[in-house]
């Protein structure tokens, strides 16, 4: 399940994070709380008190026969996807929907991953750049802020049951506000795949909230 992650959790666990750095420190007892703060502004332990380097969201893609809703695939907690602003952000997507929905002529851009560190994403571990188009299941596009992650499909095996497709990507959150954010692929409904689920919030399309 999708961790609903607000600031204040960020806040939370990078404190608990922290914690064992600023009481595991023997070496220091003893000192004035002056010492302590002007040895703090120039050991290691003193650096790790600036804000976090990255911090790590995850988002579950479930295909149409795991949701409630069949043939309606859905982003779990995607009606609302609440990101820290002005922050390096890992996203990690596990979709584990094992079909195709290759892009229309039109959308075919969104075969390539856009508005990421280094322009590119991990599949299943791997670096990329772009996927190709036969093998794309979904995208996660948020148009404002220039982001488009590509999503294959996941596996499926007697032996191993669903392997979800891993797909991770770093980006810098800017400016803070609620931008929509979509699935270009036709994974929905209608004869064109862009209806139902694709223009339902909380399926294939929904808010991201930056703040
Ligand atoms: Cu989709």
């Amino acid at each position: 399940m999708r961790e609903a992650m607000t600031m204040e959790h960020a806040r939370s666990k990078v404190a608990r994070r922290w914690a064992p750095v600023l009481v595991g420190a023997p070496a220091i007892a003893g000192m004035t709380l002056a010492g302590l703060a002007s040895a703090g502004a120039t050991t290691p332990a003193g650096r790790r008190s600036s804000p976090p380097a990255v911090v790590h969201e995850s988002l579950v893609l479930l295909d149409g026969g795991m949701t409630d809703h069949s043939g309606w695939p859905q982003i779990v907690g995607g009606k609302s996807i609440v990101l820290p602003a002005h922050t390096k952000v890992e996203l990690t997507i596990y979709s584990f929907d094992t079909g195709t929905a290759p892009l229309t002529k039109s959308l075919e851009i969104y075969d390539k991953v856009l508005g990421t560190i280094g322009g590119s994403e991990t599949i299943n571990g791997k670096t990329a750049s772009s996927l190709a188009n036969k093998d794309v299941s979904h995208t996660f596009t948020v148009p404002s802020i220039g982001l488009n992650l590509v999503i294959p499909v996941a596996t499926s095996s007697k032996r191993d049951g669903i392997q979800p497709a891993v797909v991770t990507a770093t980006f810098e959150t800017s400016k803070t506000g609620t931008f929509a954010w979509h699935c270009y692929a036709p994974c929905g409904s209608g004869s064109d795949g862009m209806g139902g689920p694709m223009v339902m919030a909380g399926y294939m399309t929904g808010d991201v909230v930056i703040g």
